[in-house]
């Protein structure tokens, strides 16, 4: 049976090599990778795919377990991507995320993948896309991507899913200003965590902080669900209710307004563009080197011969010319 079809049938066997071929940097596995996602869109699945980011131990792993947990015992099935910058250390993807994601890993019905953020993008590592692409034709209701806040990594995060959601923890009151702008523009739904014992209280305060903060961004459609501020204890498993019950609002609106197949469309096209600049940058450099004298040029503008600009117009009109 073909790597697809067994992929098809759920196979996880299947399912973890696939995954390691499309994270390779092995020209021959990154072909191989390349023919079985050609081939897996083909025939897309039905899964909704959710990323989740925020600051650094706000609680995103613990968050993902709890949630995670309630869904499969509603007899869902899970996929978890995983950027764990905490196995950068050892550089390897076992010891960090899985030890804390230890109960849902053993469900028949999960499937987590925990990938060190070591090589990676701004957060989002180069094979996150086609491993959600490799989790959804398996079957998989949900697929998570768990990404850590950094900035741009998040709006990358957000190119990847249907829903973004941003993880907060009580008292994150000084973050909200530097936030404000990039990420509430791109989060669907805030989370605060961490909502239990003597936190409850700063946990409610920033509940009300973020509602006013993001107030601005939600759009005029006052029966709008997104932007909704939700309070969860991953520890003490509450919130979980609203928490998906929010993520079928979005997606029922979503999919009403079209906006569902506008965003897909849209991360593809993404997508597309982001590899063409990848390759033209990467057959640009290779060209730079091998066939313009840049350092030549150097030596000329050290010795006075050109000007700075002069050699940058030269060297353009080279590059020009190769397009
Ligand atoms: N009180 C309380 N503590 C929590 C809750 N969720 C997580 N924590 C604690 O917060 C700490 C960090 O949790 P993680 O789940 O590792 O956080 P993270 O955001 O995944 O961290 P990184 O992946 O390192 O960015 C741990 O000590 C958790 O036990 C919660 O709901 N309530
Ligand atoms: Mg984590």
């Amino acid at each position: 049976m073909s790597l697809a079809d067994r992929i098809y049938n759920g196979e996880r066997a299947a399912i973890a090599k696939a995954i390691t071929l499309v994270e390779s940097k092995n020209q021959s596995d990154k072909l191989e990778g390349k023919k079985l996602i050609s081939e897996l869109m083909v025939k897309p699945g039905h899964s909704i795919r959710l990323g989740f980011s925020g600051p650094p131990g706000v609680g995103k792993s613990t968050f993902i377990e709890s949630f995670g947990k309630y869904l499969v015992s509603k007899g869902l099935k899970l996929g978890v991507l995983a950027i764990d910058p905490s196995s950068q250390i050892t550089g390897g993807s076992i010891l960090g995320d899985k030890t804390r994601m230890i109960e849902i890993s053993k469900s028949e019905n999960t499937f987590i993948r925990s990938t060190p953020s070591k090589g990676s993008l701004g957060g989002v590592s180069s094979g996150t896309r086609e491993a959600a692409i490799i989790l959804d034709a398996a079957g998989y209701d949900y697929v998570f991507i768990e990404t850590v806040g950094v900035g741009q990594s998040e709006i990358l995060a957000s190119n990847l899913v249907d829903i973004f959601t941003l993880i907060v923890g009580p008292g994150s009151g000084d973050e909200l200003q530097g936030i404000k702008k990039g990420i509430t523009e791109y989060a669907d739904i805030f989370i605060v965590n961490k909502n239990d014992g003597d936190l409850k209280i700063e946990a409610s305060k920033t509940q009300s902080d973020y509602k006013s903060a993001v107030s601005y961004y939600r759009n005029d459609d006052i029966n709008s669900p997104l932007k909704d501020v939700l309070l969860v204890s991953s520890l003490e498993q509450t919130g979980m209710d609203e928490v998906i019950q929010a993520v079928e609002k979005i997606i029922a609106y979503n999919k009403e307004k079209n906006e569902f197949d506008k965003r897909r469309f849209n991360q593809l096209s993404f997508w597309l563009e982001e590899q063409v600049k990848a390759l033209m940058q990467e057959s640009l450099e290779k060209k730079l080197k091998e066939e313009i004298a840049v350092s030549d040029l150097t030596s000329q503008v050290v010795e006075g011969k050109i000007h700075m600009y002069e050699a940058i117009d030269q060297i353009m009109t080279k590059v020009e010319k190769k397009i």
